[in-house]
């Protein structure tokens, strides 16, 4: 049989669950995941491999109405997996009734690859609420096809994928089949530590975090890593210290654990902090971070 290959680019708004999605795909906890809004940041690519087929997904940041040049950058990242794609998977989640852009609503319009609208979350609706979604939602498309699911859950995930492998055109892989992303373990270490910061402060401070990985040295028996959390400004690092040193602590030993079970290795993690002010409005800094070419 001819081998198949494509890329399926999952977009929609902030926190309706494309990370979980790609995550339940990929039967790794790849992409950070966390009940905050613009948790990704990047456009990641997950690479589902089969003897006859590799599937590039694309999980992307949510759309929003970007407020600083970090968020631009974001939008960006949306923009581009608009272009290639071969299928795309549009996410939504009850009582959402369109996307925060209306320019980006237009453009799912006009696609012209097939589109899969995925009302996610359903372990939270009855089955009258997912009826009037269903129905909603093929008012708003009416070319696409529509299917309930619950990607945290595992539910009717199953049946995307194998809708998705039958639109997938033929093609050679596009990457290594051996791989599993396009992305570098130091980037996966930066955004574990990044989803601890995220679980672990409120408010402003995880938008002002960026985490850079200065060493990823694998031994043995353990991965040793040096990694500096660059915070916005001077009273953002106390707050990232905490009382005592405490925040910190639980921060680190956070992401240690949460790095332990996705290189499934022992791991030495050494967190330092330093001011960067104001790098989410800087396009060098930006450039430095890996948001801009
Ligand atoms: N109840 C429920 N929660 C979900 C489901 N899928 C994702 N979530 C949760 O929704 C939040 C946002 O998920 P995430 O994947 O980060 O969303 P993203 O911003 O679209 O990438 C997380 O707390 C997930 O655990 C689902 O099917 N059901
Ligand atoms: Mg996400």
């Amino acid at each position: 049989m001819a081998h198949k290959a494509g890329y399926v680019n999952i977009i929609g708004n902030p926190n309706v669950g494309k990370s979980t999605l790609m995550n339940a795909f990929l039967g790794e906890q790849l992409s950070i995941a966390t009940p905050k809004a613009q948790t990704t940041r990047h456009r990641i690519l997950g690479l589902l491999n089969a003897e006859d087929y590799q599937i590039v997904f694309s999980d992307t940041p949510g759309v929003i109405k970007p407020a600083y040049a970090l968020q631009e950058s974001m939008m960006e990242f949306v923009r581009s997996s608009f272009e290639d794609a071969d299928v795309v998977l549009y996410m939504t989640e009850p009582g959402e009734k369109q996307l925060k852009d209306e320019d980006m609503m237009e453009r799912i319009r006009q696609l012209e690859v097939p589109l899969l609208v995925l009302i996610n979350k359903i372990d939270l609706s009855n089955q009258e609420q997912v009826n009037e979604l269903y129905e909603y939602w093929q008012q708003q498309f009416p070319k696409a096809e529509i299917f309930p699911l619950s990607a945290l859950n595992n539910f009717n995930t199953d049946n995307v994928l194998n809708r998705v492998v039958e639109l997938l055109p033929q093609s050679p892989p596009y990457f290594d089949k051996e791989s599993l992303s396009d992305r570098t373990e130091r980037f996966f270490v930066s955004e574990m530590v990044r989803e601890q910061i995220l679980n672990n402060y409120k408010k402003e401070i995880p938008y002002s975090v960026e985490v850079e990985v200065e060493e990823f040295k694998e031994e043995k028996d353990i991965i040793r890593i040096r990694a500096i959390i660059f915070v916005e400004r001077e009273t953002q690092k106390g707050i990232i210290i905490g009382h005592q040193g405490k925040m910190i602590k639980r921060t680190g030993m956070d992401a240690r654990k949460r790095l332990e079970g996705f290189f499934k290795k022992k791991i030495f993690l050494d967190l330092h902090i330093k001011v960067r002010k104001n790098w989410r409005q800087s396009e060098d800094q930006l450039k430095r971070f890996g948001y801009k070419r």
